[in-house]
Formats: C-alpha cells, sequence, structure tokens
C-alpha cells in the first residue's frame, strides 16, 4: 500500500503512545520520534504545531458541547500557567482546543483530565471525531428528542469510556457523527459521514438516517439517506456501530483523498451499503420516514431563552470566532456555578450557552462585566461569523482567517445597516474546517496575483442554507485579494442581502489586518 499513513498505523497503532507519554514528557519534544511526534500523538488528541514548534494544542471530546464548570475550571488552569502562549478555542465540531501545552506536562495534564471527567483521546487523525448533538437537548422548549443520551453512549462505546478503545482507531480516515433532536439542524447534519436527524413514522419519533456527508480540498458532499429509520434509543447505538466498522473493514484506504465513507458509498452504492448495516443488525431496519422533522430556520442561540423546565432559561454568548483566553473560561466556570446549574454548552458556531439560569437570577446575569465582551446581542455580522484556526496555528493555512474575520465583520457592521445577520465563515485553506460550503458567504483562504505580487486572497462561495431544506454553498469567484474584500462584500451584502450604507457616501477603508500580506 502506497499510503504513508497507513503504514505509519500498521507499525505501531496510533493509540499506543498512551504509554510512551511519560517517556515522551522526559525526553522533551525534539527527540520524539517525527512519526509519533507528527502523527501518532494525534490519537491523544495532541497536534504539534509546526507554527509554533515544542507548542502543541490539546484537542478534547466533548460529546452534545456540554462541559461542566469543574471541567472548564480545570482547562483555564491548564492554559493558564502558560501566560499568553496560553488560549483555548471553540471548534465548529462545538468542542474546545487548548494552545501552548509543552511536552513535559503532559503526564500531568491528561491525568487532570481524567480526574474531572475528561478526554481527548480519538479526537485526530483517523478517529471518530467529537460527537455533535444538539446545543440546546434536554433544555429546547421544542424539543423533539433528547440527542445527550446517545452522544454519551456513543462516546463511552468509541472510546472505551475515554481510555481508548482499539477496535476503532484503525479507520481508515476521519469519520464525524452529529445527532439532531431539534427542528432547526442546530448541528449542520448533512455534512457529517453519519447523521440522524428526526423524524417521526407511523407516529413514533426516531430518526432519519444520512450518510456520506464530508468536506475535503478535493471534494464536498452533502449526505445522502440511507433510506433508514431508527427509534431513539439503543438502535442508533447498533446502527452506527455497525457504519463505522463497514468502515473500517472496507473503506478505501489505498488513497488518503478518496478514503472518507462517501467514496465506499460510491464504490459500492447506497443499496449496497445499506444490505451490509442491515446485515450487521440484530433488528430489522425499517425504511425512512417519508419526510424529517427539519422545518425551522437555524438559530444561533445568542440572547436569552426560556427552557422547556419553566422559570428557567438559557443565555447564549457571543465569543469572538470562538477564542477563548483562560480567564474567559475562569468566569464561564463561575457564570455556571453561580447563575446556573454547573453547565456550560458549545455550538458548532464556536459560542457559548449558560442554561438553567432561573428568572430570579437572569438580570443580575446580565450585567456580568463579561457580557461586554461575549455579547448577547452583537452586531448582525460579528453575531455570525465563524472562522477556522488559519495562519496563526496551522500550517495548512494560505491565509490568516480569525483576526481577518473579525476585523471585517466589524468594519462592515460600521458601514452598513443589516436587517439580519449574514453567515460569513472564513476558512484558511481548501481543507474546509470553516464550513464555508454551509455559510451565507463563505472565504476560502488561496492566493492571488495583485500588482505583480502574490498577495493573501480567498475564493468566494454563496448559496448555503442552514436548517431546513439545508444545501451546501458553491464557488462563485476565484481569487479575490483579501485587501479588496470590504469593497466585494459591500457590494454583495447590499444588492444580495438587504444591506443599507450607513452614509451613502461612505467608502469603506481597507484596515491594516486586511492587508495583502500576512
Ligand atoms: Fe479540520 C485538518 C482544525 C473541523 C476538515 N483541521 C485539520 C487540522 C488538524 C490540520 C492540522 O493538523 O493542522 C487543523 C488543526 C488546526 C489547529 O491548530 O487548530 C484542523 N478542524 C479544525 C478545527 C479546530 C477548526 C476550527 O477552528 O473550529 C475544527 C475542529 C473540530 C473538532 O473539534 O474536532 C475542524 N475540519 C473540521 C470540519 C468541520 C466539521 O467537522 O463540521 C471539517 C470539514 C468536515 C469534514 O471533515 O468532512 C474539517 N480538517 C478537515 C480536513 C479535510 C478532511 C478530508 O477528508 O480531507 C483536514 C485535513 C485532513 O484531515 O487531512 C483537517
Ligand atoms: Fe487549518 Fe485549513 Fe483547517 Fe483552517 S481549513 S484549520 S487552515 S486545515
Amino acid at each position: 500500500m502506497s499510503n504513508k499513513f497507513e503504514a505509519i498505523k500498521r507499525e505501531k497503532d496510533g493509540l499506543k503512545v498512551k504509554e510512551e507519554i511519560a517517556a515522551f514528557a522526559r525526553m522533551g519534544w525534539e527527540q520524539i520520534p517525527k512519526d509519533d511526534l507528527e502523527v501518532r500523538l494525534k490519537w491523544l488528541g495532541v497536534f504539534f504545531r509546526p507554527v509554533t514548534p515544542g507548542r502543541f494544542m490539546l484537542r478534547l471530546r466533548l460529546p452534545n458541547g456540554i462541559a461542566t464548570s469543574a471541567q472548564l475550571r480545570t482547562l483555564a488552569h491548564i492554559i493558564n500557567r502558560y501566560g499568553d502562549e496560553g488560549s483555548a478555542d471553540i471548534t465548529t465540531r462545538q468542542n474546545l482546543q487548548l494552545r501552548g501545552i509543552v511536552i513535559e506536562d503532559l503526564p500531568a495534564i491528561l491525568e487532570a483530565l481524567e480526574n474531572c471527567g475528561l478526554t481527548s483521546v480519538q479526537s485526530g487523525m483517523d478517529n471518530i471525531r467529537n460527537l455533535t448533538g444538539s446545543p440546546t437537548a434536554g433544555i429546547d422548549a421544542d424539543e423533539l428528542i433528547d440527542t445527550r443520551p446517545l452522544l454519551y453512549a456513543l462516546q463511552a462505546l468509541f472510546t472505551n469510556h475515554g481510555q481508548g478503545n482499539p477496535e476503532f482507531t484503525n479507520l481508515p480516515r476521519k469519520f464525524n457523527i452529529a445527532i439532531e433532536g431539534t427542528r432547526d439542524n442546530s448541528v449542520h447534519a448533512e455534512i457529517n459521514d453519519l447523521a440522524f436527524v428526526p423524524a417521526e413514522r407511523e407516529g413514533v419519533l426516531g430518526f432519519n438516517v444520512l450518510v456520506g456527508g464530508f468536506f475535503s480540498a478535493k471534494r464536498c458532499d452533502a449526505a445522502i439517506p440511507l433510506n433508514a429509520w431508527v427509534p431513539p434509543d439503543a438502535a442508533v447505538i447498533e446502527l452506527a456501530r455497525a457504519v463505522v466498522e463497514i468502515f473500517r473493514d472496507h473503506g478505501l484506504r489505498e488513497n488518503r483523498q478518496k478514503a472518507r465513507l462517501r467514496w465506499l458509498i460510491d464504490a459500492w452504492g447506497i443499496e449496497r451499503f445499506r444490505e451490509a448495516v442491515q446485515a450487521k443488525l440484530s433488528f430489522p431496519l425499517l425504511t425512512a420516514a417519508p419526510t424529517d422533522l427539519i422545518d425551522w430556520d437555524k438559530r444561533d442561540h445568542i440572547g436569552v431563552y426560556p427552557q422547556k423546565q419553566a422559570g428557567f432559561y438559557y443565555v447564549g454568548l457571543h465569543v469572538p470566532v470562538g477564542r477563548l483566553q483562560a480567564s474567559d473560561l475562569f468566569e464561564l466556570a463561575r457564570f455556571a456555578e453561580v447563575y446556573g446549574q454547573g453547565e456550560v454548552r458549545f455550538t458548532v458556531e464556536q459560542n457559548a450557552l449558560i442554561p438553567h439560569i432561573p428568572e430570579t437570577k437572569l438580570a443580575a446575569f446580565l450585567e456580568e462585566p463579561l457580557l461586554q465582551k461575549f455579547s448577547i446581542n452583537p452586531a448582525p455580522l460579528q453575531r455570525a461569523v465563524v472562522s477556522c484556526t488559519g495562519a496563526q496555528f496551522c500550517n495548512f493555512a494560505i491565509i490568516e482567517t480569525k483576526q481577518r474575520a473579525i476585523a471585517l465583520a466589524k468594519l462592515l457592521d460600521a458601514q452598513l445597516e443589516l436587517p439580519r445577520p449574514v453567515r460569513i465563515h472564513w476558512t484558511g485553506c481548501p481543507n474546509s474546517c470553516g464550513q464555508p460550503q454551509v455559510a451565507d458567504i463563505g472565504l476560502l483562504g488561496t492566493k492571488a496575483r495583485k500588482d505583480g505580487q502574490m498577495v493573501d486572497a480567498v475564493d468566494l462561495y454563496l448559496g448555503g442554507k442552514v436548517g431546513k431544506d439545508a444545501r451546501l454553498g458553491t464557488c462563485v469567484r476565484k481569487g479575490i485579494p483579501c485587501d479588496e474584500l470590504p469593497e466585494v462584500l459591500t457590494e454583495l451584502l447590499v444588492t444580495q442581502f438587504g444591506a443599507r450604507p450607513r452614509s451613502p457616501t461612505a467608502m469603506p477603508p481597507s484596515p491594516q489586518i486586511l492587508m495583502t500580506h500576512s
């Protein structure tokens, strides 16, 4: 087999480095064998960052995007000791990543995670990634199905309760699973390898099953129906296990560009794939319900909302491009304890929710100073901006994204009045971690030639729709230099999204941050 990652996995399973962590910590990062350093450590969620050598990223697993205050405080302590190098990011899979980690601290950090019920295992490389679910599971006044027990059961199965499960650590490629329990497709079900969307069959609430959604540099496709319906119980777990096992045992491993589940489904045809799933199940797979129950526009959950529990509210805080400092994590933990019930949630839009706030405490909570930074009522473009990591930490990045995303949204919010939020997603390279294809306006980092020089630029995606009738946007224009974005997006927002210039004569200046050389 030509694929170098298959060779690395054959030589030694990624999970094996768990036994070597103490030795790695003693020897220092420069002495760690290259394949362990750059590849296998990702099986523990530990990412060597060539952009900041010696400073690692640690990717957690937060099924359904839920963390306790004690867990957040542990994470805050971990990054706090790294000063300016330490920070955290909320990811587009409603997860957290920590930055600034040094290898010498890793044994103690992994122990601290375990002690507070967290794990980072199998969160990178050829594993099942963070399991996403409705961020309002169990509290949504209009909930159809609570996704939490299902996702917790899947996490226990696939990770062996956070210890690592060698049964599932040698997949042909990454594997994404989402379970939606509300009417607005809050997890972008359609872009997962395996997704469950609420659907009623003969009067019973359960899920229609979708398979084969994914983004990659070479190909992006929405998931397609498996023509299957399952009730919201152990059947979900059995079916997910069956699909992952088929992917593990039959997925295409020769070429990493063609290894995601969808390529296998294409090779087999959906009928044969469904038969293979059925053959593994202890129950007859019912055909899909004729329609699903995704019939709402997508909510962003920013603001104050009543819960299904009378007298309680959840409050969604806007965290600009998901970036958190240690002090922010300490504060979120405190908010959860003082005002809520010790729980914080994260969304795929990289924002945070504090649930279970009784009405009596709401006014005091809304006066908290941090809500000036993490607003419950941000301006429309800042409200909806999402960005991948970009060049600050990611070596795949072609451009810097997060700072640009904030700067441009602020600039355009100042220049334009918008009737509603417009979702602008930035992603630093064609891997599409920032999901430009689901955005109203997607910006994908590239280079372009301008005045005889190569400059930072973006490809422009339009037409993405989320929630009811979700569909992927497509690239409509290539290579727009970043310093031309204020003008290009102003025109787009005015002509296609109902924006009105605040002052008709004002032309947007190009702020330094958007200039062409990063
Ligand atoms: Fe991603 C690789 C960051 C969500 C598609 N992604 C990477 C790496 C690990 C590359 C690297 O080693 O530097 C990035 C780490 C940068 C860093 O230091 O943070 C990275 N991906 C991210 C995150 C952090 C973006 C963010 O800012 O939120 C997201 C972490 C999610 C999580 O918690 O697990 C993230 N990545 C996604 C998504 C979105 C999603 O899952 O909804 C996608 C597209 C959906 C999909 O995978 O089908 C995505 N990432 C990729 C790909 C292309 C996969 C492929 O099949 O080709 C790569 C490259 C690869 O795997 O070879 C990649
Ligand atoms: Fe890195 Fe590219 Fe993913 Fe952004 S899209 S995090 S630049 S791999």
